[in-house]
């Protein structure tokens, strides 16, 4: 059954587990890089205590895999990010900041280094494929660029480790963060990364091949019944917690990676060859004059967050609220904005303009992980 709302097309993709998802009773959609992506199975606030408490799994194939693969993909990969890849060792993930010309934000994926000459960008919600081409034939590079047939499945919560190790064997608990093991599945070799879209803890598995989607998706939901597994998703409320941005909403290419916290993925000294390189240099030198904060704003559960709020000082703009949910867990809405530098201060009190009326709110020290 395809989602009710949306009419059925070939150019917003399913997944290869799309039945499962389905079958496990998917309540509402988003689109990321025009493909489903689950956002709601019982209820948020249910998914989050569940996440928080067991184990899900999550249909996460629209984080699509850019490969690069030729003698000249380290050196592509690395005009393409001001994070020094230069230590990156096979087998490693690093989260990395991709810049256009103007040291602006293009995508914020995991870079997957599966060999010296085959690296996988796993992206967040932009058409990195085209950028990434567009750069490789510009500066006639000997690389393939492509999107391959792979999907990631994330298994996120306090019990993932156990249930992971139910289908793939003891050798899971070896993987260290943001590191990734081959472990065999159906007789194939599959890439699972101890990483994901949560705090929770858990590994992603870079499912290759799409025939292997449901087999695995139900393997893993029939080894852990008695832990209580349930298909999940990334939930809004554990994410905002957890400080986890989301580009097109918390970030676009209007701003720089300083500006969203990421300056410390960022080497851009060392990046010799990155685009952007001489732009960053400057904001880095100089320092962002606004940067994304964690937001306390007071009242009742706010609505969805579908355009920026503005956020005020008075009757002066002085940033905006781009994500933001009611948290069970703090009994406050938790929000993510980006604030001017004079008002970024912990504590600093500002007003938000909510689409339900004007809210006071205060700038956080730190996310609520
Ligand atoms: N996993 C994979 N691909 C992805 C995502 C993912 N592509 C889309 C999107 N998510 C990309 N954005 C992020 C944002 C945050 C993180 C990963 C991808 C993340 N951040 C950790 C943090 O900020 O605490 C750890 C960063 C670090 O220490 O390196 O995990 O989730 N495959």
């Amino acid at each position: 059954m395809t989602p009710s709302l949306l009419s059925p097309s070939r150019r917003v993709r399913r997944t290869p587990f799309s039945d499962g998802v389905e079958a496990a009773g998917v309540k509402a959609y988003t689109v990321y890089n025009r493909m489903l992506l689950p956002t709601v199975f019982r209820s948020v606030q249910e998914d989050y205590r569940h996440l928080k408490t067991a184990v899900q799994v999550w249909d996460v194939a629209c984080e699509r895999q850019v490969e690069l693969r030729g003698p000249d993909a380290a050196r592509l990969m690395q005009r393409l990010t001001p994070r020094d890849l230069s230590a990156m060792q096979i087998g490693q993930c690093y989260y990395v900041p991709i810049v256009d010309e103007t040291g602006g934000m293009l995508n914020d994926p995991v870079a997957v280094k599966l060999a010296e000459d085959r690296w996988w960008i796993s992206i967040a919600d932009s058409d990195l494929l085209l950028w990434v081409k567009g750069v490789a034939a510009g500066i006639g590079v000997d690389v393939a660029v492509t999107e391959p047939d792979v999907s990631p499945l994330a298994v996120q919560g306090p019990r993932a480790e156990d249930l992971m190790v139910r289908v793939f064997g003891e050798g899971i608990r070896g993987v260290r963060f943001f590191r990734f093991g081959r472990f065999a599945f159906q007789g194939r070799e599959l890439v699972v990364a101890r990483s994901g879209y949560s705090k929770q803890g858990g590994f992603e598995i870079y499912v290759e091949g799409g025939d292997l989607g449901m087999p695995l998706w139900d393997a893993l939901m029939a080894a852990g019944a008695d832990l209580d597994v349930r298909a999940g998703c990334p939930n809004l409320i554990e994410r905002v917690e957890g400080g986890l941005l989301s580009y097109g909403n918390d970030m676009t290419r209007a701003n720089t990676p300083h500006e969203c916290g990421l300056g410390k993925f960022c080497n851009t000294e060392r990046a010799i060859g990155c685009i952007g390189r001489d732009a960053l240099l400057r904001v880095a030198k100089e320092g962002p004059n606004r940067q994304i904060r964690a937001i306390a704003i007071e009242g009742e559960a706010v609505p969805g967050c579908d355009r920026a709020w503005p956020l005020m000082a008075g009757a002066e703009q002085v940033g905006q609220v781009t994500s933001a949910a009611w948290s069970p867990d703090h009994q406050v809405n938790v929000a993510i904005g980006m604030v001017e530098k004079s008002h970024w201060a912990p504590d600093t009190a500002l007003q938000v303009q909510a689409p339900d009326g004007l809210r006071q709110a205060v700038v956080k020290q730190a996310f609520w992980a």
